[in-house]
């Protein structure tokens, strides 16, 4: 059986959001036409407290884009985004959400981030979506979202490490783009054994 992933079309990663994503608001026509065809839907939330420890704004003298050295390694600092229960955090809407059997909200603990719909930043920490993967006998998966060379690479590189088939619809997905971070993002996914079509 398989799924399809929609990873944090927010609107805080979309034109005027907070931490928007260049064109990140004209994935989303096609994202819900895939959803029609999906055998199952699963949609991802980025969903931060206020005070999160990924936000600039938490630490003194940084600035947005800054990469700091966490606990769990190096992390890149943000502007404040997807605050729980903000308009930013909530779906764009246009996304056709009422096809999700599954919202997966991630990086809520204050202090570490979660690019990966599996687990957080210190790729320990589970946020469940495996198990519910697996028992309901999901094994491909179909990623699309925001954004390419973060939370969608992350997620697809750690569901490939645990053994699901990943394939990336990348005309499906916009990128951030940092230091060249969406080429390699591209080259670990390939790497990872994430088929990107
Ligand atoms: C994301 C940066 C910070 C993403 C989330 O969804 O790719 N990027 N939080
Ligand atoms: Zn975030």
């Amino acid at each position: 059986m398989s799924a399809l992933i929609v990873i944090d079309v927010q609107n805080d990663f979309c034109p005027g959001g907070a931490l928007a994503v260049p064109e990140g608001d004209q994935i989303v026509s096609g994202i819900n036409a895939l959803m029609a065809e999906a055998e199952a839907v699963v949609l991802t939330q980025d969903w931060h407290p206020a005070d999160h420890s990924s936000f600039a704004s938490q630490h003194d003298g940084q600035d947005p884009y800054a990469m700091i050295e966490m606990p769990y390694g190096p992390q890149v600092l943000w502007p404040d985004h997807c605050v729980i229960g903000s308009k930013g955090a909530a779906f764009h809407a246009d996304l056709i959400t009422d096809r999700a059997e599954m919202v997966i909200r991630k990086g809520f603990r204050p202090a570490i981030d979660s690019y990966s719909a599996f687990f957080e930043n210190d790729h320990e920490t589970p946020t469940g979506l495996e198990g519910y993967l697996r028992t309901r006998g999901i094994t491909q998966l179909t990623m699309a979202g925001l954004a390419t060379d973060f939370c969608v690479a992350y997620s697809a590189i750690d569901a490939a490490k645990l053994g699901f088939d990943v394939t990336v619809k990348l005309d499906l997905c916009r990128a951030i783009d940092l230091n060249g971070s969406l080429e390699t993002a591209k080259a670990d996914m390939l790497k990872a054994g994430v088929i990107l079509a």
